[in-house]
C-alpha cells in the first residue's frame, strides 16, 4: 500500500488526520476480521468530496487504527478517549413532546438508531454467508414483534424496481449504489441479504444490512417527538431480548461510521422554514449553536425542496439517547422561532 494522494482542495476528517505518520504506523496492521487500513480509508480517498471518509470493518477497528480513529471522533462528536458512554432510553425525560403543536413547520419526524450483531464483522468486512444469517437472525427477531410494532420484512431481492423507487421517493427505503457505501465495500453482492420490515402504517421501519446491519426507525407526520421516541424505544428493547447487540462501555453502540458511533441515533425533522434558508448565515449559526446537521429531503447528500430541510442532532457519542433527542428538540424550537420572527418583518 502507498500512502494516497489527496486533493489539495480535500477537506474531510481522514485528509486532516491521515499524516504520513499515520500511514506508517498503521499500513501493516489488521483486525481479526482482517479488515486493513487501506479498507477503512478507500471511501475518503475515491470520495475526496467526503465530510469524513472512514469506515470501520469490525469493532476492534477502532482500537487496531485509533491513531486515525480517535482523532476524527474527538473532532465530530467531541469526545475524548478517556470519557466513556451512557445510555437513556426513558422519553419521560423529553422536555417537550412536540415544538410544533399547530403544525405550521415540521412536516414530519424521523427517529432511528443504528445497530450490529455482536461477533459479526461491519458491513465493509462481512462475507456473503455471515450478511446472510444476520439477515435471518434479524427477520426472525423481527417477525415476534406485536401490536403497534407489527409488520412484514421484504427482501430486496425479488422486489419490483417500482416498489423499491416508490418506498425511496417516500422516504422509507435506503438509496441504492450509494458511491460512499460502494467504496467502503459495503454493497457487496447487492441486493441479497438486504431488505425493509415495516409494519402497516409504515411508522415502524427496520433496514436491514444497509450501512448497519440493523437502522431501526419511528417515523410519522407532524411533531409529536415524544410519541414517535417512545414507539423506538419500545422496539429496541423488545428486540434486545432476542439480539445481542455489539456495544462497549467507551464508544456505546458500534457502528460502520465513526459519527454514528454512542447512541447512534439521527433524531430529524423535515422542516418548512423558507424564510430563514434564504438567510444561510443565520440559519447555520442557530444550528451551530444547537449542535444541529443540515441536510437536504432526500436524506445525505441531497437537496433542499421548496424551503423544506432534515434538520438533525450532529452529536450521537458521549450523550444519551435523550440529549440527543433533547439538542434536536431545542434547536427546532429556536429555528421555529426564528422563522416566525421573520415572518413579521
Ligand atoms: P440516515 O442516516 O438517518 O439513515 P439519510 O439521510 O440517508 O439517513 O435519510 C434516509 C431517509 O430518511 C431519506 O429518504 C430521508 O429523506 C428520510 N428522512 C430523514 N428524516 C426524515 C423526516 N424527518 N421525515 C421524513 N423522512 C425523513
Ligand atoms: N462517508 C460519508 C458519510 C459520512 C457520514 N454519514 C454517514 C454515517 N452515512 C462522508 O464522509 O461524507
Amino acid at each position: 500500500m502507498h500512502y494516497p494522494t489527496f486533493p489539495k482542495a480535500c477537506t474531510s476528517l481522514l485528509c486532516k488526520y491521515f499524516t504520513p505518520e499515520v500511514f506508517e504506523a498503521l499500513k501493516e496492521k489488521r483486525t481479526g476480521f482482517d479488515f486493513t487500513v487501506a479498507q477503512a480509508i478507500n471511501s475518503g480517498v475515491e470520495n475526496p468530496d467526503s465530510g469524513i471518509g472512514v469506515y470501520a470493518g469490525d469493532e476492534e477497528s477502532y482500537e487496531v487504527f485509533d491513531l486515525l480513529f480517535d482523532p476524527i471522533i474527538q473532532e465530530y462528536h467531541g469526545f475524548s478517549k478517556n470519557q466513556s458512554h451512557q445510555s437513556n432510553l426513558n422519553p419521560d425525560e423529553l422536555s417537550t413532546v412536540n415544538p410544533d403543536p399547530e403544525g405550521e413547520y415540521i412536516v414530519s419526524t424521523r427517529i432511528r438508531v443504528g445497530r450490529n450483531l455482536k461477533d459479526f464483522p461491519l458491513g465493509p468486512a462481512i462475507d456473503k454467508q455471515s450478511r446472510l444469517i444476520a439477515e435471518k437472525m434479524i427477520s426472525g427477531a423481527l417477525s415476534s414483534l406485536e401490536g403497534e410494532l407489527k409488520g412484514e420484512y421484504y427482501p430486496l431481492l425479488g422486489m419490483s424496481k417500482e416498489v423499491q423507487q416508490d418506498l425511496i421517493e417516500d422516504h422509507f427505503l435506503f438509496k441504492e449504489g450509494d458511491r460512499f457505501l460502494e467504496a467502503a465495500g459495503l454493497n457487496g453482492n447487492w441486493p441479497e441479504g438486504r431488505g425493509i420490515y415495516h409494519n402497516n402504517d409504515k411508522t415502524f421501519l427496520v433496514w436491514v444490512n444497509e450501512e448497519d446491519q440493523l437502522r431501526i426507525i419511528s417515523m410519522q407526520e407532524g411533531g409529536d417527538i415524544k410519541e414517535i421516541f417512545t414507539r423506538l424505544t419500545s422496539a429496541i428493547k423488545q428486540l434486545e431480548k432476542q439480539l445481542n447487540f455489539s456495544y462497549n462501555k467507551h464508544l456505546g453502540y458500534i457502528t460502520s461510521c465513526p459519527t454514528n458511533l454512542g447512541t447512534a441515533m439521527r433524531a430529524s425533522v423535515h422542516i418548512k422554514v423558507p424564510r430563514l434558508a434564504a438567510n444561510m448565515e443565520k440559519f447555520k449559526t442557530i444550528t451551530d449553536r444547537y449542535h444541529l446537521q443540515i441536510r437536504g429531503i432526500h436524506g445525505e447528500h441531497s437537496k433542499s425542496e421548496g424551503g423544506v430541510y432534515d434538520i438533525s442532532n450532529r452529536r450521537r457519542l458521549g450523550i444519551t439517547e435523550v440529549d440527543a433527542v433533547q439538542d434536536m428538540i431545542d434547536g427546532v424550537t429556536a429555528l421555529i422561532a426564528a422563522e416566525k420572527a421573520l415572518e413579521n418583518t
